[in-house]
């Protein structure tokens, strides 16, 4: 008989508590929601479990502060951390995450030494290559969240504007997850056309703009925090390819060895995502401007990580 699944949710803030949500409603497996704010995991998964008979989820659900009970955690999604506040950008906590991550790596490694482990927590290329270096995990094993959800802020937006389906956009957005992100227009369709035969140049650079944007155009509405829904469904989406082997091709921050001339940082690129990890970095042709985007986008990941 096939085990249950384990899941260890690191942080149960407002990604955090989400995402157990959406962990039992895909029925993924057992759940411990882990954080140091005494009361708010416990409280999110007694709630959690309230829900579990109104839609019939089977899963066992763990609110916690000791991290030793994410013992033998298949998968540990990483969420602790300060999120933006209005007027800040991703990079201004890199000091305070840091120090946040190294904690959890610490845990994580004690704890959940043969786990996939999926980075969320800003500065997000940062704060994975620190997890994976603190872990000392293999690489195709520690990888981080980004480029799904631009992606599907891309592909949304774009859907809106063609009044179309959101499923027929097929998109990629690369790159660091800052202002400099690249959305690759040359690999973007809809219903298999060709996006630029569909829209004219300057409206795709409006939408591609307010792709860039897109998450501090949540915090300025919000006010009091950053974006939670859209993440945390874009790390389940991630942690499902894994679970189930099922081989999704995805934009993800995956360690570069070379591969568009990158090396030795983490940066988003489309990779397959199997029951191995990152089992391939799928390498793409890009045009000279899409190269020299994602090459400048690198060199600012490479400043964030010289400051750890
Ligand atoms: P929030 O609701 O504040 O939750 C963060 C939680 O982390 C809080 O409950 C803290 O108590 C907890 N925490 C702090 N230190 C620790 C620790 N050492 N161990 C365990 N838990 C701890 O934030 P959020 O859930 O909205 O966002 C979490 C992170 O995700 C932030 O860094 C955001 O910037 C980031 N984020 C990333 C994306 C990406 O696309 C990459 C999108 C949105 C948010």
């Amino acid at each position: 008989m096939a085990k249950r699944k384990k899941i260890a949710l690191i942080g149960a803030g407002q990604i955090g508590g989400t995402l157990a949500l959406l962990c039992g409603l895909r029925n993924l497996g057992d759940v411990v929601l882990f954080d140091v704010a005494e009361g708010t995991p416990q409280g999110k998964a007694l709630d959690l479990s309230h829900l579990a008979p109104v839609f019939g989820c089977d899963f066992q659900l763990l609110g916690t502060n000791n991290i030793a009970d994410i013992k033998g955690a298949d998968v540990c999604i990483v969420t602790a951390g300060l999120p933006r506040k209005p007027g800040m950008s991703r990079d201004d906590l890199v000091k305070t995450n840091a120090e946040i991550v190294r904690n959890v790596a610490r845990g994580i490694k004690e704890h959940a030494p043969g786990s996939f482990v999926i980075v969320v927590t800003n500065p997000l290329d940062a704060m994975v290559y620190l997890m994976q270096r603190e872990t000392a995990f293999p690489t195709s094993h520690v990888v981080g969240m980004a480029g799904v959800l631009d992606t599907a802020r891309y592909q949304a937006f774009l859907a809106q504007e063609l009044n179309v389906s959101v499923s027929s956009v097929s998109a990629f957005v690369l790159g660091g997850h800052g202002d400099d992100m690249v959305p690759v227009r040359s690999y973007t369709t809809c219903g298999g056309i060709p996006i630029e035969r569909m829209l004219p140049k300057e409206r795709l650079d409006a939408i591609e703009k307010r792709v860039r944007g897109a998450g501090g155009e949540v915090v300025a509405l919000l006010k009091t925090g950053s974006a939670f829904y859209s993440p945390a469904a874009s790390a389940i989406q991630m942690a499902e390819s894994y679970l189930f082997d099922q081989k999704r091709v995805l934009a993800v921050a995956a360690y570069c060895q070379g591969q568009y001339g990158i090396k030795g940082i983490y940066l988003g690129v489309p990779v397959i995502l199997g029951a191995g990890g990152v089992e391939k970095v799928l390498e793409i042709e890009l045009t000279d401007a899409e190269k020299g985007q994602l090459h400048e986008s690198a060199k600012r990941v490479e400043e964030l990580i010289r400051i750890l």
